[in-house]
């Protein structure tokens, strides 16, 4: 009898576990006809220096030269690297692929390995500790639930499931100058902008969208965009320190 009770009670229980991932709004469609949307962000004006970080503990493991700092990274033309791309209104597109393995953001020598990825929203991240230090993974996530963890040398791998697409600041508390940007995205036209602030969106239906730019440091921009049969909408953004 009781075995027959928990049985029963078993099924609904998995049934809530078990509920499909939220859509979002996207629906995936084969898209044969679409254009790209290419463009650049570059720095207005001057770029200030890059910033260097002075490691002020745990020297063995973190290093003790200065570190330069990869929140704003600007290159000789002013293009400004890992600005996140994307279109904010599309509701139709190709399928958002799920990688085939999770996405990982290693802390080593006390820097994120990589400083800014994208990933789709309810991948499991998986938060490496390849160094013989604590470090702790501090998010202000708004949408999904903020984290707060320590991460002790013994324990080297955390596994944290991000539902909901957002755009996520880590930092470490126990060395102030570690930053990270995570990217859960909802569909699959983003884009981070490369050493030459150069950004391609491809496989875009036709049609006119909102385009954003946002950067960890300098924020974010949006611009209009059309998107013609087979054909390449160039768009530039300039961003500055507020
Ligand atoms: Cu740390």
């Amino acid at each position: 009898m009781n075995g027959w009770l928990k049985g029963t009670f078993a099924i609904p229980l998995l049934a809530v576990f078990a509920w499909p991932m939220a859509s979002f709004g996207y629906e995936a469609v084969a898209v044969s006809n679409g254009g790209a949307i290419t463009g650049e962000v570059k720095y207005a004006g001057d770029p200030p220096p890059p910033e260097k970080i002075t490691v002020t503990k745990d020297a063995k493991v973190c290093g003790s030269e200065p570190k330069v700092s990869k929140a704003l990274v600007v290159g000789p033309e002013k293009g400004i690297q890992n600005v996140v791309v994307s279109l904010t209104d599309i509701q139709k597109g190709k399928a958002l692929q799920k990688p085939a393995q999770n996405p990982t953001l290693d802390q080593k020598n006390c820097e994120y390995h990589p400083h800014a990825q994208i990933f789709p929203a309810g991948s499991t991240l998986d938060i490496l500790n390849s160094d013989d230090v604590l470090h702790n993974v501090k998010t202000t996530s708004k949408v999904n639930p903020a984290v707060n963890i320590a991460q002790p040398k013994f324990r080297r791998k955390i596994s944290q499931v991000i539902a909901k697409p957002e755009i996520i600041k880590v930092q470490c508390d126990v060395h102030g100058w570690m930053r990270a940007v995570l990217v859960s995205a909802d569909h699959p036209y983003y884009a981070l902008t490369d050493a030459q602030g150069s950004f391609k969106i491809p496989d875009v239906p036709p049609g006119k969208y909102t385009l954003r730019v946002w950067h960890e440091t300098l924020g974010e921009e949006t611009k209009e965009v059309t998107v013609n049969e087979k054909a390449e909408a160039k768009v530039a953004f300039e961003l500055k320190a507020k």
